[in-house]
């Protein structure tokens, strides 16, 4: 499963982890890498000493193999941790929330591969010009902040649009999603929900047991009214989140129930009032697995659908 994607991340296998905030540390990352994807840190909103210990973890966990970071440029750390993977040499960067733009000839010249996450043509196109090295489409089908448009229309859209690799999103979690990606022209798939319940995945026990549990209509969007919608499994906090919203309450007086809630969820198990931020395809996800195993699953089965060698 050579790809445009495996050559420029020297990886062995087309399958990225995505940066999911409070979820992907080194623990998860790691392994990814190690099992011969590309697992990335994801970090989000924390402060860019803590994105530097999570490398050197993730280094020693992966050996000689890369490992990214996934950089969250709403955060008011963004800036530092931007500088804080130049100094750790980091090789591959991937961005979300936002334009990189103004970060890529830093990361340029240190030889860093940068790959925005996008949810638009446009800003496919942008970023192509400014000199990414690859884009990921990502789909409103995906877990935590999103686009409007599917991945199924998405991702050959961006295809047609642009001459960089495009790693495709949102709604893939085993090898026919992976297959049906490839079929739309992409070169590799970043997962997220099913690496959620990974054995190395340090969230808690109630959080990954809801991700099992969930059905295939089971994730709402909230924040739809003030820009920044984020899907997550239905609980009682997006319940009242939902009435408040459709009653036409301002972002501060929604605030109270989304601050901290994603590390209630995350860290503290708190399902019913936490944020669990999980894919459409959550449904899919069955078994706790390790990453070793969940990635030789995706590469062995979408390569019987497409006729490849493994
Ligand atoms: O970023 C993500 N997923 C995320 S970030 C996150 S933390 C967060 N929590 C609450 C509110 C906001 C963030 C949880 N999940 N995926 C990549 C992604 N990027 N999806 C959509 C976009 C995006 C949206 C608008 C990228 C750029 C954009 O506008 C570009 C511009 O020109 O500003």
């Amino acid at each position: 499963m050579k790809t445009r994607v495996t050559e420029l991340l020297g990886i062995e296998y087309p399958v990225i982890q995505g940066g999911m905030a409070w979820v992907a540390d080194s623990s998860l990352a790691g392994a990814v890498s190690k099992a011969g994807g590309l697992g990335l840190i994801g970090a989000a909103n924390a402060p860019g000493e803590w994105v530097r210990e999570e490398i050197r973890k993730a280094k020693a966990i992966a050996g000689n193999k890369p490992v990214g970071v996934n950089i969250m440029l709403l955060s008011e750390h963004a800036d530092e941790v931007a500088k804080v993977v130049v100094e750790e040499g980091i090789k591959v960067v991937t961005t979300g929330a936002g334009n990189p733009a103004k970060y890529m000839e830093m990361w340029k010249n240190a030889g860093i591969k940068v790959i925005p996450v996008v949810a638009s043509v446009a800003l496919a196109k942008l970023m192509e010009r400014a000199g990414a090295d690859a884009v990921v489409a990502e789909g409103t089908e995906s877990g935590g902040h999103i686009g409007s448009t599917t991945t199924m229309a998405l991702v050959p859209q961006v295809v047609d649009a642009v001459n960089i690799p495009v790693i495709a999103a949102g709604g893939i979690a085993d090898g026919r999603g992976m297959a049906a990606a490839f079929m739309l022209g992409a070169e590799a798939v970043q997962v997220g929900t099913r690496f959620v319940v990974a054995k190395e995945s340090n969230v808690h026990p109630n959080y990954k047991e809801r991700v099992i549990a969930a059905k295939d209509i089971d994730s709402e969007v909230t924040g739809t009214s003030h820009g920044h919608p984020v899907r997550q499994l239905r609980n009682q906090m997006t319940k009242e989140y939902l009435k408040l919203e459709k009653e036409g309450k301002s972002f501060e007086e929604l605030e109270h129930l989304t601050l901290g809630a994603l590390r209630r969820a995350v860290v503290d198990g708190d399902v019913k009032m936490g944020t669990v931020m999980a894919g459409q395809i959550a449904g899919l996800v069955k078994k706790e697995e390790t990453c070793e195993e969940i990635i030789q699953d995706f590469v062995t089965s979408a390569a019987k659908l497409l006729k490849l060698e493994a």
